[in-house]
């Protein structure tokens, strides 16, 4: 089952890609996209297009544009997607960094919401809805 992670603006500036990819990795999830982006508006709206007329909306729209962002998909070996899904949120960790266990991603490098270091498709729908904003299926190689 296939689903997005965004490492965000933040995290990439600090050189964290490495770090967070490598826990994916070493869970034994497979790496079958990826590529570096700055993201325009019109891609940022439709990414966020669930969140428009929050209170957040956005400073979430300008922060993903404000510097580059690595995009990735991630393969996950397991039947059930929403297992699957449920897998990918447990290693990123809760929304808010300063709730999120020690451990996961957020946990570990987080410090504010809406700076988040890391986005993940939330539901096998959201998937299927957020890979090809980024990715064309010939960009990405099943192994
Ligand atoms: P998640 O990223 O865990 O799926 P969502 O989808 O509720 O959480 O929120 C998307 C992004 O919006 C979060 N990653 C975070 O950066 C930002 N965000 C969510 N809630 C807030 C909030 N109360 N204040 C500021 N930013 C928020």
């Amino acid at each position: 089952m296939r689903t997005l992670i965004i490492v965000k603006p933040w995290a990439v500036s600090r050189g964290l890609v490495g770090e967070i990819l490598g826990r994916f990795e070493r869970r034994g999830i497979r790496i079958e996209g990826l590529k570096v982006v700055r993201v325009d508006r019109e891609t940022a709206e439709r990414l966020y297009s669930v969140h428009k007329g929050k209170n957040f909306y956005d400073s979430l729209i300008n922060h993903i544009m404000s510097s580059p962002i690595v995009a990735c998909v991630l393969n996950i070996p397991i039947e059930d997607p929403e297992n699957a899904i449920a897998l990918v949120r447990k290693i990123i960790g809760v929304t808010d960094p300063t709730k999120a266990e020690m451990g996961t991603i957020r946990g570990d490098y987080g410090l504010r919401i809406d700076r988040n270091v890391i986005h993940a498709s939330d539901s096998p729908r959201s998937a299927e809805y957020e890979i090809p904003i980024f990715f064309k299926e010939d960009e990405l190689v099943e192994y």
